[in-house]
């Protein structure tokens, strides 16, 4: 066995619990941070050039210029539909191009016009209005006469000027003046240019409370960073990773949240590039502080460009739609793959996976996903199985199709270098892998030795890869087979901080400029090819470890190897609700504890929190002993199939709440302050959270009345034989009394609706049912009703939104001429467009619904 593997594994077994901190840099030992950190506020040598400012319909740019090095920059602003400001900052003349992040946003922005006041532009909205300030540079977003939010007041801005190394050979000056040209001498650029950060800080007056920028096991409300380091964004695969501190994990959502009582605002900062956020305050730590409070936020990039989207809410939810409407929603997972999930490292053969599953039959509790990992495969080939272990996969999967039961096996990105293996070999042959900076396949070492590594960046090789899961490719695999991708940061071994080095070559990019960014294409290429290989029919399941910006396009994440602590259990919470805030919905941990022996009462414990978080899978390491549910004695089986049972009752709600983010962008498991936006007591709460809405009557809230929450869970004072979730007074909650095996066994059975009443003696809640499986709900194949209790009565009626369901919209003149229309519906931003009415203005006319 190669050392570096053999470490690995004499770390994961001898038992010691702490993250190797000397493998991941502070920022001290990351240059460009610390160099960007050393900047004190309030000596930018940026001025805003008033004279070169152009302002047409679509943007305004203007020129600004550091005065130390003369070096010019071009700053955008635009505005955008929905509350929604752009600001983009690049050098002028960049000696060759920056890395603008590709693919994350979904469509082409629309812009709204701004007036021509000069240095005060309108933003649309009667009362906002940005103030460009020339000298210092300085950008002031403002409602009325209050600041929302300040770029650059610290003076914190940095752009380092892209550059010729000094022992720059001097024939490569032509080259590297002539970008065009130097795509054909692609290896040649990395090498001479020099440090190529940039750094922006912004200021949010009144704001005291910030959240988001996940992963960090941290808590909800982020901490300020002035003692320590700023939180790290860099997806990296951590080995037995610390909870409370701001170092990087698995993915990065550079989003960010700001919110008080008034209001909610959001950052999203597109960048891919190692990335670090400084987060201070005036009032941190201090109870009786009289000044106003301010939280200043900077952020730091190794490369790339500005690039930061300012969303203005002023509603939480507003914030969510806006961010909806760059990055998308969650997508719409099978029903199936809300139920529960049935995983370890390893079920080691089929015989295991038969007993496994007859297991939770004899024992009542039902499940919808068993799941294989790495050692399924043929020496960590993926895309294959195991000759001896699974040597009939189509045998086994049919056997749990029989039970309307499906299947997960992992498909890591590391692929083994090995001449007889036929993904290995096409992916040399058609140059799809990364390359290292002289221009060889780049090597590292992972799970099946020396592996290379697709470059997922390229659309044609996503495409190749989609293709390898169509049911001719992917041997053995069938139509309840589902797929989940791991060590996609991507881990190497043996490379720095167990990633890809950052001189790694993805065509005319260097590994650095994309490194965030690799998890999500992965999924991306991985779910493309689940609804490939059913001709586009079939919704795909795809679990990841990394992720970006975007990533709720394709399915799930969760939140890594945590370990089985009481600890563990709690930061689940905020783990799940930060990345809920910023649009990745289908967030969950492993059930038990990833490393190490959970006690039956934290098992149970965490069976019971699991059953209310949206991805619910039970998981542990290889070396842990089974823990399958039944294995604690038959009191505390009873406990989890409770838990688990409830899942099951419960799944009509999940289900609709799945449907509702996929259509609005509004996170599933919610914290608090989301639904209570004015009550402070909300604000840094992390032991309870909500599922799905609130209903509108806030008035009876309080934290000890038990009949306040929709579905509300609270952590708190209950013994393990209750599970601490509320139904809020005011809603209707649709559930199936009846559980059996698996979700799919319960398709056809009758719906039970639960209706608590408020004090008003009113209801109303939602019920949504389509086929489970398919995209025909993109055909409008679905009920989607909305309930109300009131005057002693139960009704339901068509529910928003209403364009969506109708399957043709007319033009009606008073004449009575019609003609059909053409429209796009846009749900996140509730915004309906027509498409070419060619209709008179000048007669009577009415567009009717049909
Ligand atoms: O594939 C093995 C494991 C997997 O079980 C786990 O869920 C992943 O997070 N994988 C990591 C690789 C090694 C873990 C020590």
């Amino acid at each position: 066995m190669a050392p570096v593997l053999m470490l690995w594994l004499v770390m994961s077994l001898s038992g010691t619990w702490a993250v190797d901190k000397g493998n991941f840099k502070t920022c001290d030992q990351s240059a460009f941070c610390k160099r960007q950190r050393a900047l004190k506020p309030g000596e930018s040598p940026y001025r805003a050039l008033l004279e070169t400012m152009e302002l047409t319909s679509t943007r305004l740019t203007l020129q600004l210029i550091n005065d130390n090095n003369k070096v010019h920059l071009l700053l955008e602003l635009y505005r955008l539909q929905g509350n929604i400001t752009r600001v983009k900052i690049n050098e002028l003349k960049p000696l060759k191009p920056r890395y603008e992040v590709p693919d994350v946003l979904i469509r082409d922005l629309s812009l709204l016009s701004q007036d021509e006041n000069g240095v005060v532009l309108s933003l649309g909205s009667e009362s906002q209005r940005v103030i460009v300030s020339a000298r210092p540079f300085r950008l002031d977003i403002m409602e009325g006469r209050d600041v929302l939010m300040s770029l650059n007041s610290r003076g914190l801005l940095a752009f380092e000027q892209l550059r010729m190394r000094k022992d720059t050979p001097l024939f490569s000056i032509h080259i590297l003046t002539q970008w065009m040209i130097s795509i054909f001498v692609p290896m040649k650029w990395f090498v001479f240019l020099s440090p190529s950060a940039i750094s922006l800080d912004f200021s949010l007056p009144g704001v005291e409370h910030v959240y988001g920028i996940p992963e960090h096991a941290d808590t909800l409300r982020l901490k300020t960073t002035d003692n320590g380091d700023p939180y790290r964004l860099y997806n990296l695969d951590v080995f037995q990773y610390e909870l409370y501190n701001p170092m990087a994990l698995y993915g990065a959502v550079p989003v960010m949240l700001a919110h008080n009582a008034q209001r909610t605002t959001g950052i999203f900062w597109l960048n891919a590039a190692e990335t670090w956020v400084d987060i201070s305050s005036n009032t941190a730590g201090k109870v009786c502080s009289s000044e106003t409070p301010q939280t200043d936020v900077r952020w730091i990039s190794e490369s790339g460009i500005i690039d930061v989207f300012i969303m203005l809410g002023p509603t939480p939810k507003d914030v969510f739609s806006q961010y909806a409407s760059l990055t998308g929603t969650q997508s719409f997972p099978p029903e199936a793959a809300v139920g529960y999930h049935q995983c370890r490292w390893n079920y080691n053969d089929q015989e295991d996976v038969t007993s496994v599953d007859a297991g939770f039959d004899e024992h009542n509790i039902p499940y919808d996903y068993i799941w294989l990992d790495i050692e399924h495969t043929d020496g960590k080939r993926y895309f294959t199985w195991d000759p001896h272990k699974f040597a009939t996969p189509k045998e086994m999967l049919q056997g749990l199709m029989d039970k309307k039961r499906k299947m997960v096996a992992i498909v890591d990105p590391h692929i083994k270098v090995d001449s007889n293996y036929k993904i290995h070999n096409e992916i040399r042959n058609r140059a799809f892998y990364i390359k290292n900076k002289d221009g060889g396949d780049y090597e590292g070492w992972c799970w099946p030795g020396s592996a290379g590594y697709p470059d997922f960046t390229r659309a044609d090789m996503r495409d190749w890869w989609a293709s390898m899961f169509a049911y001719d490719q992917y041997e053995g695999s069938m139509e309840n087979l589902y797929t989940w991708n791991d060590m996609n940061e991507p881990s190497v071994f043996n490379g720095p901080e167990v990633t890809m080095h950052k001189d790694a070559v993805h065509g005319a990019w260097e590994h650095r400029d994309v490194h965030n960014l690799y998890g999500f294409y992965v999924q991306m290429a991985t779910a493309q090819g689940l609804i490939r290989r059913s001709g586009g029919v079939e919704r795909p399941f795809v679990l990841t470890r990394a992720f970006f910006a975007g990533s709720q396009r394709y399915g799930a994440v969760w939140t890594g190897d945590n370990a089985a602590e009481w600890d563990h259990l709690k930061i689940s919470i905020p783990m799940c609700l930060s990345l809920g805030l910023v649009g990745i919905s289908f967030c969950g941990a492993d059930v038990g504890g990833f490393f190490k022996s959970p006690s039956t009462e934290l098992l149970v414990r965490w069976y019971q929190t699991g059953a209310y978080q949206p991805f619910f899978r039970a998981h542990a390491h290889l070396d842990t002993p089974r823990r399958e549910p039944w294995l604690f004695g038959p009191e505390n089986t009873a406990l989890i199939r409770e838990a688990v049972r409830q899942r099951y009752t419960l799944l009509p709600y999940w289900y609709q709440q799945f449907y509702h983010s996929h259509r609005t962008g509004q996170p599933i498991m919610r914290p608090l302050w989301v639904e209570y936006p004015q009550d402070p007591a909300t604000f840094a709460l992390d032991d309870e959270f909500l599922i799905g809405k609130m209903a509108q009557d806030d008035k009876h809230f309080t934290f000890r009345l038990f009949s306040s929450y929709p579905l509300l869970l609270i952590w708190s004072v209950l013994s393990s034989f209750q599970i601490p979730v509320f139904q809020r007074g005011g809603s209707i909650i649709p559930r199936k009394s009846r559980v059996r095996r698996s979700s799919t066994c319960m398709m056809q059975d009758p719906y039970t609706l639960y209706v608590a009443l408020n004090p008003q003696r009113t209801a109303e809640g939602e019920l949504y049912i389509d086929d489970g499986h398919t995209f025909n709900y993109e055909k409008k194949e679905f009920i989607h009703r909305k309930l109300f209790f009131a005057n002693n009565m139960l009704s339901s009626e068509f529910a928003y939104p209403f364009f969506f369901l109708s399957s043709r919209l007319s033009l009606c003149f008073a004449d009575g001429q019609e003609s059909q229309l053409e429209f796009d519906f846009d749900a996140s931003m509730s915004v309906l467009t027509l498409r070419k009415p060619s209709m008179n203005a000048g007669l009577d006319w009415n567009v009717m619904l049909q």
